[in-house]
C-alpha cells in the first residue's frame, strides 16, 4: 500500500520519500479527461482547474449533455466528448478521472489499461467482486509487462491529514497495538433511492479501506446488527445500522452507521490500543462560548457535507495523483484495495440480509 502524506509548493511527501517537484509549462502538463460531471466528478473539474498544478482538463463527458456543456464551458479550452470511451481513445488525453456511475467503471477502467494511461476511479472500483479482480488481473498484466500501475481508486480519506496522522502514530508504535477500532459515519440525509445495502457498499466501504490502510491487515469476516431504526429511514429501511469487522490479526472495527441523522455530516475514528488511545474527527473548527436567557452555551461548527468535510483530503489526493500521472503511475490506493473493498461489501451486504456473522471470500493477490 502507498502513504501519501502531504503537499507543499515545492516538493510532494510520500512513502517513498520527498520527490522534487516538477516543471511545469502547458506542453508539460498532464491533459485529463473527466467521465462524469455530475457532483463529485464537477467537483475534480473545479479542483483540477484551479487548485492543482501540473493538469488541465481538456475534456468531459457526461451521459446529461447539458450538464457535460455547462461545467466545459467554466474551463477554457476544455471539449465535451459525448462517449466516454471515444474520451479515452482519444490522442489529446494523456489521463483520466472516472466519476461515472459505477456500473460503468468496468469498462472504462479497462481501456484505459488497454491504452496504457493512468487512472483515478471514483469508489467503488467495479460493481462486484469478481468482476474488480478482473480489473486486478487486467492491471497486473500490464504491470508485469511495463513495470508500473495505471489505476488509482478514489479512497480519498488516506489523503486526509488526519488519518495520515492516525496512521503514522500507529505505524510508530507510540501507542503501542491497536485492538478496537471505534467508528461513526453519519450523513444528514440521503437520496430516496438510498437503500440499507447502500449504507454498506457506499458509506460503510469508506470505513473498509481506513480499517486497511490504519491496521495493515485484511478484513475477514462481518457481522451486521439492525438498531430500532429511525423515523427518518428511508423507505422504511434500517438506519442506523451496526457493522462488526474481524481482521487477520484477530483486531475488530466497529461502525454506526447513520444516515439520515438530519443534523450534519461527522466521521470519527478512535483507535484503542494497547498503549493509548488516539481520536480523529471531532470537527470542531472555532469553538465559541455565548450567554443568553437559557443560560450560557458553548458551540462550534460541524462540517454539512463529506465535499466539505475532506476537501482538503480531495486537494491532496489529486495532487498526488496527477504528479504520479505526469510520471506515468500512481501514487495512492490500487485495484488491490478495490476489490478488497468490493469482497468486503459483498460480505457485508450477506450479512445485512442473514443477520449472521458472514466470512470474507478474498482470492490470493
Ligand atoms: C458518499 O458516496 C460518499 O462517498 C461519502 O463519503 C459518504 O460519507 C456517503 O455516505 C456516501 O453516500
Amino acid at each position: 500500500m502507498t502513504t501519501a502524506q502531504t503537499t507543499t509548493g515545492t516538493t510532494t511527501e510520500t512513502s517513498a520519500g520527498v520527490l522534487p517537484a516538477m516543471a511545469e509549462t502547458p506542453a508539460s502538463q498532464l491533459r485529463v479527461a473527466v467521465l462524469g460531471v455530475g457532483l463529485m466528478g464537477a467537483d475534480h473539474v473545479a479542483r483540477l482547474h484551479s487548485r492543482i498544478s501540473g493538469a488541465r482538463v481538456v475534456a468531459v463527458s457526461d451521459a446529461f449533455a447539458e450538464k457535460a456543456e455547462q461545467v466545459a464551458g467554466g474551463v477554457p479550452g476544455c471539449r465535451v466528448i459525448a462517449d466516454p470511451l471515444a474520451a479515452i481513445a482519444d490522442g489529446e488525453i494523456d489521463a483520466v478521472v472516472i466519476a461515472t456511475p459505477g456500473q460503468f467503471h468496468e469498462e472504462q477502467v479497462v481501456a484505459c489499461i488497454e491504452r496504457g494511461i493512468p487512472v483515478l476511479c471514483e469508489k467503488p472500483l467495479t460493481m462486484d467482486a469478481d468482476s474488480s479482480l478482473a480489473v486486478v488481473r487486467a492491471e497486473d498484466q500490464f504491470a508485469a509487462r511495463a513495470g508500473r500501475r495505471l489505476v488509482q481508486v478514489g479512497f480519498m480519506r488516506r489523503f486526509d491529514p488526519e488519518y495520515a496522522q492516525l496512521r503514522a502514530l500507529i505505524a510508530s508504535g507510540e501507542i503501542g497495538e491497536p485492538l478496537v477500532v471505534h467508528c461513526a459515519h453519519r450523513n444528514p440525509s440521503v437520496p430516496p433511492h438510498f437503500t440499507s445495502e447502500m449504507m454498506l457498499t457506499d458509506s460503510v466501504v469508506h470505513e473498509v479501506d481506513v480499517a486497511r490502510f490504519l491496521l495493515d491487515e485484511e478484513i475477514v469476516a462481518v457481522t451486521v446488527l439492525r438498531p430500532r431504526p429511525t423515523r427518518h429511514a428511508v423507505d422504511g429501511g434500517s438506519d442506523p445500522l451496526l457493522v462488526l469487522f474481524e481482521t487477520t490479526g484477530g483486531r475488530m472495527v466497529d461502525v454506526e452507521c447513520f444516515v439520515s441523522t438530519g443534523i450534519a455530516y461527522e466521521v470519527r475514528t478512535e483507535v484503542v490500543a494497547e498503549d493509548g488511545i488516539a481520536l480523529i474527527g471531532l470537527d470542531t473548527g472555532l469553538v465559541r462560548q455565548s450567554g443568553g436567557p437559557a443560560g450560557a452555551v458553548r458551540s462550534s461548527g460541524i462540517t454539512p457535507s463529506f465535499k466539505e468535510r475532506f476537501g482538503r483530503a480531495y486537494d491532496i489526493e489529486l495532487q498526488h495523483w496527477v504528479d504520479a500521472a505526469r510520471r506515468g503511475g500512481i501514487d495512492g490506493p490500487g485495484v488491490w484495495d478495490g476489490y478488497a473493498a468490493a469482497a468486503v461489501g459483498e460480505a457485508g451486504v450477506l450479512a445485512l440480509r442473514s443477520g449472521q456473522r458472514t466470512e470474507v471470500r478474498m482470492a490470493q493477490r
